[in-house]
């Protein structure tokens, strides 16, 4: 008899988890739309994408009439794991977040299993292995972005470098994102695997700038202090690098976009302003307008709903040929 229980338990407890249905404490109906709380802990506002990826996950579930608890985390895991806990706390009905970087949440990923609230990866994944942590992963495939980074380069740096000459080699100096962060880690191999196969094009420094544009300056001045005239291309993990990297350049007497071509990721409206400027020569899209698909897959949860465990979203590739005409099109 007791087996049989335990079987009919186990049997409850995993449909209630799969379903990450939450019910009204009144029915066993899914709760209405209005009813259910979303906590999010975002990473903090390191970017001009990262503030756009939050107002776009405020001002969607406003627009949705959905209670949403948000935290930002000033880019520290520490203040993410607590706002993570706080909501378990709260007893929230989903809980979304953009891990800052990719290690270190089994325990409180397994904390929220626990307490039976469901979560979803927004932008970034992380590398646990036990895929029944989240429900999904909603966001970019940065390998991608990297490989397309990459590409641009190998099919362009010709023409708009030195068309007249014959190519030799290319010396390229890369701003990497926050360290042990998907998007670093990805873009990092995404552009060596584009490389792979044109030896000429040859990486001879590489380091973090954080994401942010103060540290990407500083880090750029630090290239140009020990590599100066060698270099002739910068790969940047997202815009605000590059942009702040730009004012490096022209600080040391040098043109951004034609003595160092710039490549980048990102595509927000500083990126489409500087190529319009002459001053970045690409940028390959990543878009921060998370909302609408997060709160699609929230609502699609609470009406019991099985979910993809893998939403990407459709990008482009923007080359400063097409940055004036796009640059009122520009939603971020
Ligand atoms: C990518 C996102 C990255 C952006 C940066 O999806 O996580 O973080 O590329 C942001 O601009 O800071």
């Amino acid at each position: 008899m007791l087996k049989f229980l335990e079987y009919a338990l186990l049997i409850a407890g995993l449909l209630f988890f799969q379903t990450g249905c939450r019910q009204s404490a009144d029915s066993d109906q899914p709760k209405d739309i209005s009813e259910i709380v979303v906590g999010f802990a975002q990473i903090g506002a390191e970017s001009a994408w990262r503030t756009a990826n939050t107002e776009s996950i405020i001002s969607e579930a406003k627009k949705r009439n959905i209670q949403l608890k948000f935290s930002d985390a000033q880019q520290k895991q520490e203040n993410q794991i607590k706002a993570f806990r706080s909501f378990i706390a709260q007893n929230v009905d989903v809980i979304g977040f953009s891990p800052v970087v990719e290690s270190g949440w089994g325990p409180v990923l397994r904390e929220a299993k626990e307490a039976g609230i469901p979560v979803i990866l927004v932008d970034r994944a992380v590398d646990e292995t036990d895929e029944s942590l989240w429900v999904t992963v909603i966001g970019s495939d940065f390998i991608l972005e990297g490989e397309r980074a990459g590409k641009w380069l190998i099919e362009n740096y010709q023409r708009v470098k030195r068309p007249d000459k014959r190519m030799n080699v290319v010396n390229i100096v890369e701003l990497q994102g926050t360290v042990g962060s998907a998007p670093a880690n990805d873009r990092y191999r995404g552009f060596r695997n584009a490389l792979a196969g044109h030896p000429n094009f040859k990486i001879i420094k590489t380091q973090t700038g954080e994401f942010t544009r103060a540290k990407g300056k500083e880090v750029m001045e630090a290239f140009l202090k020990s590599d100066g005239k060698k270099i002739d291309v910068l790969y940047s993990h997202n815009d605000d690098m590059a942009l702040g990297a730009i004012q490096a350049i022209e600080a040391y007497g040098q043109r951004p976009g034609k003595d160092i071509i710039i490549i980048s990721i990102d595509a927000v409206r500083g990126a489409f302003e500087a190529m319009a400027a002459g001053k970045l020569n690409v940028t390959v899209e990543c878009s921060p307008l998370l909302g609408p698909q997060f709160y699609d897959a929230v609502e699609a949860l609470i009406r019991g709903e099985t979910i993809p465990k893998r939403i990407v979203t459709d990008e482009g590739v923007f080359p400063m040929e097409v940055a004036e005409k796009e640059l009122p099109n520009r939603k971020y």
